[in-house]
């Protein structure tokens, strides 16, 4: 396609771009971390969101080299916000299957200073059914280097429980879709409420996406979601918008 041919020069172009969101800590508000999210400032048709040109990277096997521009990028503009600031980058399936993944981001750390238990990875089913053993193998190793890794979109995948009692998830992200209506729906109130416990029983942390209410916040304290994150605290923004590093660098 034509936006396949424009994605393989996107690069060379820097015509990338990361937008970070903030994670709030559910019992204080205070922004514990930012999610970074990929945008492409495409030439002719502007802003383009991930959903529009992802699916195009994945087709022309780009997903790989943007996605470990991302990191990098992500752990660079990190290493600038203030200590207790962490970042959290989306992995894709082809940055696990096609490289050493562990030494990929252990390089990135060095070169950018960021310590690694200030990144925390992402990864989502689809990076586990391709092989899950080297899935495995990867998640234990970054692991061992001291990066959290969480698991994303959970619960809307074929296998979240089979892969929770394999994988060392240090975070669930719930997602948005049981967030967005869980003050009204009695069966994403049912399917949070028992992944809040069963975290809680794990030792792990859970963070619940797409929280756009204050009623939907108010009840994800109520049952001890440690984290929270969604238009209610804030959309995926540039950096030089985002409050929390304005106040460090002002
Ligand atoms: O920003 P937005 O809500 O449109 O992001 C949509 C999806 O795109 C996210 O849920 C995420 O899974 C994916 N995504 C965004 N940035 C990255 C990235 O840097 N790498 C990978 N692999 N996926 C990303
Ligand atoms: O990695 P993941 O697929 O979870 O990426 C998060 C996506 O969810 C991003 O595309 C972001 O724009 C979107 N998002 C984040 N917060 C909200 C929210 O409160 N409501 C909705 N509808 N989407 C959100
Ligand atoms: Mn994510
Ligand atoms: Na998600």
């Amino acid at each position: 396609s034509c936006l396949g041919f424009e994605l393989q020069r996107a690069l060379a172009r820097d015509e990338f771009d990361l937008y970070y969101q903030p994670l709030v800590d559910t019992a204080t508000r205070n922004v514990i971390a930012l999610e970074a999210l990929l945008r492409w400032r495409h030439p002719t048709r502007g802003l383009l969101q991930p959903g529009q040109f992802l699916p195009v990277a994945e087709r022309h096997g780009l997903m790989l080299e943007i996605g470990n521009w991302a990191l990098q990028r992500a752990c660079a503009d990190a290493v600038k916000w203030p200590a207790d600031l962490r970042v959290s980058v989306n992995i894709a399936a082809a940055q696990i299957l096609g490289q050493d993944l562990p030494t990929i981001v252990s390089t990135t750390l060095e070169r950018t200073g960021l310590p690694a238990d200030r990144l925390e990875i992402e990864i989502t089913e689809d990076c586990i059914t391709g092989d899950p053993v080297r899935a495995l193998e990867v998640v234990r190793r970054l692991k061992a280097q001291g990066t959290t890794i969480a698991m994303d979109d959970y619960g809307t995948g074929y296998s979240s429980l089979a892969n929770l009692r394999i994988f060392p998830f240090d975070k669930l992200k719930i997602d948005r879709a049981f967030v967005m209506d869980v003050t009204e729906n009695h069966i994403s109130s049912a399917i949070v409420k028992s992944t809040v416990a069963l975290a809680r029983d794990l030792g792990i942390q859970v963070t619940a996406e797409g929280v756009e209410r204050e009623e939907h916040f108010l009840f994800l304290q109520s049952i001890g979601c440690t984290s929270a994150q969604g238009y209610l605290f804030g959309k995926p923004a540039q950096l030089s918008s985002l409050d929390v590093i304005q106040r460090e660098t002002a």
